[in-house]
């Protein structure tokens, strides 16, 4: 591009740029009302994240609720004050200490927590112990995290977050495990039982790193198991077996009399077979079938 062609649409775009400036009704002077403020460094306090360490924490327990605050404006806050609700079926316990911050317990439903300030952009956790009490088992339970507005603080909108907890009950977990000799998947008048000459454990895993659950057994003579365990958890049976044994087709026909592992995990040196996942919820009874073909 020659050097003159260039000057040439830059004084074309100006005036434009001038015209469309005063379409607009504005002049250099006029200035939006907040510009005043905006000149201003400002915090902005916010409940970025709440959690709980534990996701389904049992009568009598007790769980801390971790919540990740922010100061996401250009200005220091000064101090924090929050506000965590204690809702019915929770009681406060001890609050931790050593954190630098210091949360008192100001009722039977509330604690109140300080810390000295957040310097703009920095991040913290406040940790808040809880202890199950008198709730039901089965449901959820809300926690609620509220920021008092602090000086100059742009938003005051984002200054309030929350969790649900829930409250583990038990449930059963129960199978029967039989040999599918003519390989169709359903259990049968005449098929056999395998034992625990064949079975050399069931264990029912407890898929969330957070959550409280499973166990395992051995299975009776005739083939049954079954496992009480905790509740409001995603859960996986595996059934290991010996090597002579592998599964029959999964789900085929009637669910009271098919079989439900639907992956063989290792062949050696023993087998390992698991069902599908599934949300195990307080009362419940569900039922793991296990057909093996040699
Ligand atoms: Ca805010
Ligand atoms: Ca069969
Ligand atoms: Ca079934």
């Amino acid at each position: 591009m020659r050097r003159n062609s260039l000057s040439h649409s830059i004084r074309r775009i100006v005036p434009t740029t001038l015209a469309a400036f005063a379409l607009f009704g504005g002049t250099a002077a006029v200035l939006p009302a907040d510009a005043v403020a905006a000149g201003r460094t400002q915090p902005d306090l916010l409940v970025d994240l709440m959690t709980t360490d534990v996701l389904n924490p049992a009568e009598g327990e007790t769980f801390t609720a971790q919540i990740d605050l922010r100061n996401y404006g250009n200005g220091d806050s000064g101090p924090v004050e929050v506000t965590v609700s204690v809702p019915a079926g929770l009681r406060t316990t001890t609050p931790y200490a050593g954190s630098g911050w210091n949360c008192t317990v100001t009722s039977a439903t509330s604690y109140s927590c300080a810390y000295p300030q957040l310097l703009a952009g920095a991040r913290n956790r406040l940790n808040v112990p809880f202890e199950v009490a008198g709730a039901t088992p089965g449901t959820t339970v809300p926690i609620t995290a509220t920021i008092a507005p602090v000086k100059h603080e742009s938003n005051a909108d984002n200054n309030t977050g929350s969790v649900t907890v829930a409250i583990s009950g038990t449930c059963v977990v129960r199978g029967v495990v039989w040999q599918d000799l003519d390989r169709d998947g359903q259990r049968e008048e005449g098929e056999p039982a395998v034992g625990p000459e064949g079975v050399l454990r069931v264990s029912l895993l407890a898929r969330q790193g957070q959550a409280i659950g499973g166990g395992s057994t051995t299975v009776n003579p005739d083939g049954t198991w079954s496992i009480t365990a905790r509740t409001e958890l995603l859960y996986q049976v595996r059934i290991e077996v010996t090597s002579q044994y592998g599964r029959t087709v999964a789900n085929v026909g009637d669910d009271a009399t098919d079989s439900d592992l639907v992956t063989t995990y290792q062949t050696e040196p023993t087998v390992l077979l698991g069902g599908t996942e599934f949300d195990a919820h307080h009362g419940g009874e569900y039922v793991v079938d296990a057909g093996l073909v040699s």
